[in-house]
């Protein structure tokens, strides 16, 4: 059996803090009102918190586009009351888990200011700077030095006046990539984390960190048909010396250092080879990843070419991680994040059976073999908002997305129906306290809209309510700190051809939990001997008000059963 790391039993919570409490009244969250809601966190058990991006920035990608690593946004508070949330937290046994954002920076960062000075600033070469394509005028379309596209639309290119010179930049123009290549970089990230972990933080989730070493040479990305611009993710994920500088940030930063840390890596595009070797403890790089392979399983050609859910493609994706990463590594379980669509509305029924498939996703999630997160307001069962036209959204890559297509001739209406289902800003809508108008979030005007639906899931509606969503979270926390089958169990996917039904064993020495899923508002056979082998078994958890072991699961039922 692998080691038993104390972030095998543990739980973690993110918190977006501009969408989670206001304290001020401008409509926007802030350190004060995390501080102001910590029994929130107590009541649910939860182990660590992560928190998104509070540091000084333009906010063009609402924080992950960093103008000082070192200093809290005025917006979110200062390092007085950083400090006082993070004593808050550890008061109450959290521990507190940093973004870091560390693949680019903001353009309004110092270091860019430098290297933007010209051509033979010091840090030039801090960022990746390229002359235009050998033979074309710079600045004009089609001089770029490659033809990358941005993740949030248009090139990934931005022409710089004052040298004749380009900068790449995966995301925003706002949000120049950091060139890893240059030691004197990672040198500089290095005490900025170390200067992190001395204030008492517990680790870091690392922003699309197997992007940081790239192919040095920037070569074209393949056209695909219908699109502008070429794919240059072979070129930045998981590039030749990723490993390496991982390995040496451990080393630099992290050993040496003798309490328990959490270290996450985010790798979209990571393969599962890649994750085991990422977290096989021995090479002393991060702990886990946050992989993406399930959450783009209803995604065609990019994320906007939304497709039918298809459940057996869910139980294919998972059940691969689960198997990849069994001997060596450690998975990451989620549902959601700040990019995600809220997964009630996805995988679940946002409806007539919100409450139970809520429920029933968590359910199958946190029996996983991993450590899961808990997105805010998923613990309450928030689904998607309401977005009325293009001036409700307020994310970068929703406003790009709109503005890019429907000037390529996409039928308006068609761009909006998209990012009502994919967009990032449903999970951004702000934290459900209570019933009241702007959800118990903030007395001012929220930055973006409250979702109506805040009058009936709400916080408050749901605390002292047992068969509320909350407190059944609450109930799957408690199973992964009480019931070590949960944290350290064998895990084997049954039924993977069934379509309806999530099915699945954990074992551990003596003990063998039956995990069970209707993914569907239909009461579905299990094809399972439940009436035989499993007549005995102790009901660990449930969703339905009358529980009672047969061979069918009632509409999104979900069902835990423990042998021993
Ligand atoms: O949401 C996405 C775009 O559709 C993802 O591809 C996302 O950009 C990717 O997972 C990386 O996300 C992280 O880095 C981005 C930031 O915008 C996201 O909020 C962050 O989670 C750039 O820093």
């Amino acid at each position: 059996m692998q080691s038993q790391q104390w972030w095998k039993s543990a739980v973690v919570y993110q918190i977006y803090p501009r969408s989670f409490a206001d304290s001020d009244g401008d409509g926007v969250g802030d350190l004060r009102g995390v501080i102001n809601r910590l029994d929130h966190l107590e009541r649910l058990g939860v182990d660590v918190v992560w928190l998104s991006p509070v540091y000084p920035s333009p906010m063009d990608d609402n924080g992950y586009d960093i103008s000082d690593y070192q200093d809290i946004d005025p917006t979110f508070g200062d390092l007085d009351t950083f400090d006082e949330l993070v004593a808050g937290l550890h008061g109450r046994g959290i521990k507190v888990v940093m973004d870091l954002v560390v693949n680019h920076t903001s353009d309004e960062h110092a270091w860019f200011a430098e290297s933007r000075a010209g051509l033979d600033s010091p840090r030039r070469d801090w960022y990746w700077w390229r002359p235009a394509r050998p033979g074309t005028t710079p600045g004009t379309p089609g001089a770029e030095p490659n033809n990358w596209g941005s993740f949030f639309s248009g090139s990934a290119w931005q022409y710089d006046e004052r040298s004749g010179e380009y900068y790449l930049h995966l995301f925003s123009r706002k949000q120049p990539d950091l060139n890893w290549e240059n030691p004197e970089v990672r040198e500089a990230v290095y005490t900025m984390m170390r200067w992190w972990l001395d204030r008492g933080i517990d680790g870091f989730r690392m922003d699309v960190i197997n992007f940081i070493s790239k192919v040095t040479e920037l070569p074209d990305g393949e056209v695909r048909p219908g699109e502008l611009f070429g794919d240059g993710t072979p070129y930045v994920f998981s590039g030749p010396r990723i490993h390496e500088y991982l390995h040496e940030m451990h080393q630099r930063v992290f050993a040496g250092i003798d309490r328990p840390l959490l270290l996450v890596g985010e790798m979209p595009g990571v393969t599962v080879e890649d994750a085991a070797l990422f977290t096989d403890p021995d090479r002393a790089e991060v702990d886990m990843v946050f992989q993406f392979e399930h959450v783009g399983i209803d995604q065609g050609d990019g994320k906007w070419d939304v497709l039918p859910f298809d459940l057996r493609t869910l139980k294919a994706s998972l059940g691969r991680w689960q198997r990849g990463l069994a001997a060596r590594g450690w998975n990451s379980l989620y549902w959601n994040n700040h990019d995600q669509p809220r997964v009630v509305s996805r995988f679940g029924d946002d409806k007539e059976h919100r409450e139970r498939s809520a429920k029933m996703l968590g359910t199958v999630l946190h029996l996983h073999r991993g450590t899961p997160y808990i997105y805010q307001g998923e613990e309450l069962g928030m689904s998607n908002s309401v977005f009325h036209d293009i001036s409700a959204f307020r994310d970068i890559e929703a406003v790009n997305h709109y503005g890019h297509a429907t000037a390529a001739g996409a039928d308006p209406e068609q761009v909006l129906t998209a990012l009502r289902t994919m967009g990032r800003d449903n999970a951004r809508t702000p934290m459900q306290w209570d019933g009241t108008p702007r959800a118990g979030f903030t007395t001012g005007t929220p930055w973006i809209g409250v979702n109506p639906n805040h009058v009936e899931v709400n916080a408050a509606a749901q605390y002292d309510d047992k068969d509320s969503v909350f407190t059944h979270y609450r109930r799957l926390v408690d199973l992964r700190h009480s019931e070590p089958a949960v944290a350290y169990g064998d895990f084997t996917m049954l039924l993977e051809e069934d379509p309806h039904v999530y099915a699945f064993t954990r074992r551990l020495e003596g003990t063998e939990l039956l995990v069970l899923g209707n993914f569907t508002g239909e009461t579905r056979p299990v094809d399972l001997p439940l009436d035989t082998d499993w007549a005995g078994a102790e009901l660990l958890v449930t969703n339905v008000d009358d529980p009672h072991v047969t061979g069918a699961l009632a509409p999104w039922e979900t069902r835990v059963l423990a042998r021993r």
